[in-house]
């Protein structure tokens, strides 16, 4: 029995210190001491140890188990450490490499004449408010003095999503919504979504985006109106801007303007930007018509209010100089990051 154990011993450590890969040293580990291992085997003969042998033999057993389990341990423990080294050779990082370069994103020429408009506004003490691009009819036509034959009303032009609902035309139902809140007085502007039936070519989009602006308080007028709109042309387009309110017809608006600015290219002696005109349109305002105060719950008798909307698309375009509105849907970044 000692010969047997001193010889599983010995082949044991001789495998052992062989074992080349931690899952040889788990076979070898089975192997010996498992369930059906050759020690676990000699363990079972002990019954044929006679009684007075059976203390040293069992010792011997103990001991032969002991000196393989250390052997494993301290060769696995070795070859762990071994694997290790091996894997943090293989992965040394040089950082000393050039890095790989971040793309970094570009703000939209649209968002940077936008948040400069907002900058004008919001220094005049106007909130910025935003609101749904699937619209009610009723906020987006009937709130608003737009009576249901109006063109603008037309398939043709508006895209439904049944009769009552819609993708808004414009932004001014975020201003009906405020108004009928009915928290007076009232200093807002209205960025965002927009959506028309129009084909694309160089000035048009069926989505584009308006700033729409509303001020209702009492005694607001014209002059009021004219002063404002005076004042964001200069700080937007420059100091020398000057501003010209021609009559123009709007069902939300009495009376309504449209209002041109001199040419910030040439100065108003006429120019290929202003095709020769010194002039240049840029948006569309006037006084609330007392039906839309009415229709949002405002006595027209005791408050006022002017309105304007701008088109950022065509501010964008005539701030940067850019002669295809197309260009600022390509999201071409060879384009975008020249601003
Ligand atoms: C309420 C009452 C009145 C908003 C206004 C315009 C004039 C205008 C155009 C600008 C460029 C449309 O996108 S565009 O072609 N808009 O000319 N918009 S007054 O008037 C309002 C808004 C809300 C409650």
């Amino acid at each position: 029995m000692k010969e047997k154990l001193e010889a599983l011993k010995e082949n044991a450590l001789k495998r052992i210190e062989e074992a080349k890969e931690l899952d040889v040293l788990n076979d070898i580990k089975v192997s010996f001491l498992g369930k059906k291992g050759e020690l676990t085997a000699i363990l079972k003969g002990m019954k044929d140890v006679s009684k007075e042998d059976r203390p040293a033999v069992g010792q011997l057993v103990n001991d032969t188990r002991a000196a393989i389990e250390a052997a494993l341990e301290k060769e696995t423990s070795k070859l762990q450490k071994k694997l290790r080294e091996e894997k943090l050779k293989r992965e040394v990082i040089d950082v000393t490499l050039p890095g790989e370069k971040v793309k970094m994103g570009h703000r939209h020429p649209n968002q940077i004449a936008l948040e400069a408009l907002e900058e004008v506004f919001v220094g005049m003490g106007y909130e910025v408010v935003e609101g749904p691009e699937v619209e009610y009819d009723k906020y987006n036509f009937e709130m608003l003095n737009i009576p249901a034959n109006h063109p603008a009303k037309d398939e043709q032009d508006t895209f439904y999503i049944n009769s009552e609902i819609l993708l808004r035309t414009q932004t001014s139902p975020v201003q009906a919504r405020v108004m009928e809140q009915g928290k007076m007085p009232i200093r807002m502007i209205a960025p965002g979504r927009v959506f028309r039936s129009n084909e694309v070519d160089a000035t048009h989009s069926p989505s584009f985006h308006q700033v729409e602006g509303l001020v209702v308080d009492k005694g607001i007028t014209f002059s009021d109106l004219k002063g404002t709109l005076q004042q964001f042309a200069q700080e937007f387009f420059g100091k020398d801007t000057k501003v010209k309110f021609r009559p123009h017809h709007f069902p939300f608006t009495e009376p309504s303007a449209e209002v041109d600015i001199t040419c910030f290219k040439c100065g108003g002696t006429g120019c290929r930007m202003c095709k020769g005109s010194g002039w240049i349109e840029i948006l569309g305002c006037g006084m609330v018509h007392p039906n839309v105060l009415k229709n949002c719950g405002i006595d027209p008798d005791e408050y006022s209010g002017f309105a304007f909307g701008i088109g950022l698309e065509r501010v964008t375009l005539l701030k940067y100089e850019i002669d295809d509105m197309r260009l600022l849907y390509e999201n071409d970044t060879r384009f975008l990051k020249q601003f």
